[in-house]
């Protein structure tokens, strides 16, 4: 990783030295760059044995340029000239058809610094008209640009990366040189996905600030540094933009930054309409800023209510908020309980007992184990007796844990639409919660017809996972989702929102689509150790994407009245 950035940072140099016109250094920068990115071992220790001038394209300026960026984290030519052109040339190199000549007229001459700025220029016929270029190497950049973009950008569950994301913003608020630390962006809106992380904050010293994010375990390498705006790679595989903001505008740019763009763009036309002016650095009124300190000031000051981030998707907040009509959402802290757990007896790591600690832990008033039924052998699932016996385990734990646990299944919905095990162990369960794991077809009838036969039953209390999506390896099944939810609310069955990164299921636009249905939620972690049962987090992030409220989630119920509403 470190001799990636390092070759990276020499690549850069080698681009930058070439628009100088500075031929021989460019061409030394390149050569030492492809031997550092071929070296078979981590290029520290080749310094520490004091050997760097053995590796192919290093005498002694580049070893001393080599030494200053293991022990600062930076070169000094490299600085100079970033200044210079602050351009990402890492992802404008990866265009097929620009090399460093090309990217540096693109700036001179269009200010040109990222692909999205390019594609804008593309769109706009700008590249055609520039000296070198002509209509036929645009019409070539726009054919490559769509190549790279169709390869699709990386998106990872924000539940991969959002223990990463917290260690991050802790480790800015532990430096001591930001007055404040918030991130906004897509994690902010808690999307099931994120392309890359956005961190705002307020720098005591801009010079210092922008220095310290690199030296984060977290960061693998710098791709902009700039004086307001540093762009690292992670080392989970996406960005960070991390922007110097000023106190006077603050809520203004965590307004803009926290998006969506389709939310801010609404924004801006309601702010023209009412003759103002909306941007990152305040709400303005004849160029007088009105509001720009808090986000809430910008929503007051457009007339309207705060609106929670997690709703800012433009599929109707604005005219709510408007209205005065915006629904109360569930919040992170009313969820009581954990709905969907697993522990050693089937295919979890940790037993009740731990999975009971870490629950109270986290604040919660009970826990349901719901460990897998006989017939997914994958997953070691336990037969009637195997849960007589686990249940037995789970009530003399909760007993002597004091903490208050409920016996539960993840039941196998079998090929025919019937239960994994009998009415008898069924009525000795507190929480039956059925899934769809095996023999799905390509035909909706059939899968929906076997789940709504679960639905039916009369044994079961809600539907795991409903549409069986993993992100980013499975499409949901084919199901009539409209159908089962409108047999769950009939029924009195809930909808589950799992909320394993992975799974996030239901997602929120059908959490959406079922609000007015009268039908249930129950929020789980489907945690199979102590770490994911913050997991649930997700869940409850999810169920506020789909505009729900307290009322509408089972599991904000205490104790007492969870149980009374689980009759079946
Ligand atoms: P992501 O990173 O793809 O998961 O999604 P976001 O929403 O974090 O998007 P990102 O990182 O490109 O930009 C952060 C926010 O900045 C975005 O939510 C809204 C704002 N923003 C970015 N580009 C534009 C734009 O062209 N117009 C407006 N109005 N806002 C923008
Ligand atoms: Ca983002
Ligand atoms: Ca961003
Ligand atoms: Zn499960």
């Amino acid at each position: 990783m470190f001799n990636d950035e390092l070759a990276e940072v020499f690549s850069e140099l080698a681009d930058m030295e070439e628009i100088e016109g500075q031929k021989w250094e460019s061409i030394a920068y390149r050569r030492v760059a492809m031997s550092i990115a071929g070296l078979g071992e981590d290029i520290r220790d080749i310094s520490r044995r004091n050997e760097l001038r053995k590796i192919d394209g290093v005498g002694a300026a580049i070893e001393k340029k080599i030494r200053q960026y293991i022990e600062e984290g930076r070169i000094t030519a490299y600085d100079n000239l970033k200044k210079k052109y602050p351009v990402d040339f890492k992802q404008l190199r990866k265009i097929q058809g620009l090399g460093a000549k090309k990217i540096a007229s693109l700036y001179v001459n269009l200010g040109i610094t990222n692909v999205s700025d390019l594609r804008v220029a593309i769109e706009s016929h700008k590249i055609s008209k520039l000296p070198g270029f002509g209509e036929k190497t645009e019409m070539n950049l726009s054919k490559s640009l769509e190549m790279s973009l169709s390869a699709g950008p990386t998106r990872i569950p924000l539940g991969e990366a959002y223990p990463d994301i917290m260690e991050l913003k802790d480790f800015l608020v532990d430096s001591g040189l930001f007055d404040r630390v918030t991130v906004a962006g897509s994690t902010r809106r808690m999307k099931e996905t994120i392309g890359d992380v956005d961190i705002l904050a307020i720098a005591k010293d801009k010079s210092k600030a922008a220095e310290v994010l690199v030296e984060s375990d977290r960061v693998s390498g710098t791709v902009v540094r700039g004086e307001s705006k540093i762009t690292v790679n992670l080392k989970i595989g996406i960005t960070c933009d991390l922007r110097l903001i000023e106190e006077g505008s603050f809520g203004a740019a965590l307004q803009y930054f926290t998006g969506s763009k389709e939310h801010n763009i609404h924004l801006r036309n309601i702010a023209i309409a009412s003759g103002m002016k909306l941007n990152e650095y305040g709400l303005f009124s004849e160029e007088r800023q009105v509001a720009g300190r808090t986000e809430e000031e910008i929503y007051s000051g457009l007339g309207m209510e705060y609106i929670e981030p997690e709703l800012r998707e433009n599929t109707g907040e604005i005219e709510a908020a408007l209205n005065h009509a915006l629904p109360d959402i569930v919040g992170y802290e009313q969820i009581r309980g954990d709905t969907h757990t697993h522990t050693v007896d089937s295919d979890g790591s940790n037993t009740v007992e731990e999975m009971m600690l870490r629950a109270r832990q986290n604040g919660l008033e009970y826990i349901v184990f719901t460990n897998h039924s006989k017939s997914l052998r994958v997953a070691n699932g336990l037969d009637g007796a195997g849960f007589r016996e686990l249940n037995r385990r789970i009530d003399d734990a909760s007993s002597r844990l004091d903490f208050p646990a409920l016996k539960g299944v993840e039941l196998e919905i079998l090929k025919d639409g019937s239960l994994d095990l009998g009415e008898a162990v069924l009525s000795e369960m507190d929480f039956v919660l059925a899934s769809l794991h095996q023999f799905v077809t390509g035909d909706s009838d059939e899968n929906t017809g076997r789940v709504v036969k679960a639905i039916q039953s009369g044994l079961i209390n809600g539907i795991a996972h409903p549409t069986g999506r993993l992100i980013g390896k499975r499409e949901p099944y084919k199901l009539d989702m409209d159908r089962i939810i409108a047999e769950c609310s009939a029924a009195g069955v809930c909808l589950e929102i799992n909320g394993d990164p992975f799974r996030s299921d239901l997602p929120a636009d059908i959490v959406r689509r079922a609000i007015n249905t009268g039908v249930k939620f129950t929020l789980g972690s489907d945690a199979h150790n102590v770490a994911d049962l913050s997991n649930l987090r997700f869940a409850t992030a999810i169920a506020r994407r789909g505009w729900l409220g307290e009322e509408q989630v089972i599991n904000t119920l205490t104790l007492e009245n969870f149980r009374k509403a689980l009759s079946r």
